[in-house]
């Protein structure tokens, strides 16, 4: 059984290259680019300006909070076209779970097949995920500031000298 995943472990995926079956530009050529969420927050590689229907990458990015994610929807792995107008989806591949991507510290390829809005083939992804694994933080140590004071401490306050404006004593001191 592998170890569980903490705050400090590191899952490297390297985006690595794309092959789509039709080219979704209708003048010149599509430009893909390859997006991802990662606990709610999204990793978006370089756009490929009319790369057509291959693209390389060999771009990386290291997800973190990995213990957040287990708990959380698989991975999945979009491509798009960049247009004036926005980004169209090109394919989406099926989702891929972390606590496999995290099972082991060898690197691990991935040829997958994107399907488009429609659910049919659209192409296929190529990237590659290195989990690597890391001690954990040792736990803090609380204070607990009640027991900083208890009744067994005392307070000493020595009354060293007084000086008084006024004497009380009409006669005398
Ligand atoms: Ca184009
Ligand atoms: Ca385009």
């Amino acid at each position: 059984m592998s170890k569980p995943v903490n705050s400090n472990c590191i899952l490297k995926i390297t985006i690595v290259e794309g092959k789509w079956i039709k080219d979704a530009d209708f003048f010149g050529k599509q430009d893909p680019l390859v997006m991802l969420e990662h606990n709610q927050r999204k990793y978006k590689t370089t756009t490929k300006d009319d790369a057509g229907k291959h693209a390389v990458w060999n771009e990386s990015f290291d997800l973190d909070a990995l213990e957040k994610a287990v708990a959380g929807p698989p991975l999945v792995v979009e491509s798009y076209d960049a247009d004036v107008g926005g980004i169209e989806l090109l394919g989406a591949t099926k989702g891929l779970n972390y606590k496999d991507l995290c099972a082991s510290t060898t690197e691990q390829t991935h040829d997958l097949e994107m399907l488009d809005a429609k659910g049919k083939k659209a192409g296929n992804l190529v990237f590659k995920t290195l989990f690597t694994w890391a001690e954990p933080d040792p736990p803090k140590i609380k204070r607990d500031p009640k027991k900083l004071i208890n009744k067994k401490c005392t307070l000493t306050i020595k009354i060293i000298d007084a000086t008084f404006l006024k004497d009380a004593d009409t006669f005398g001191k």
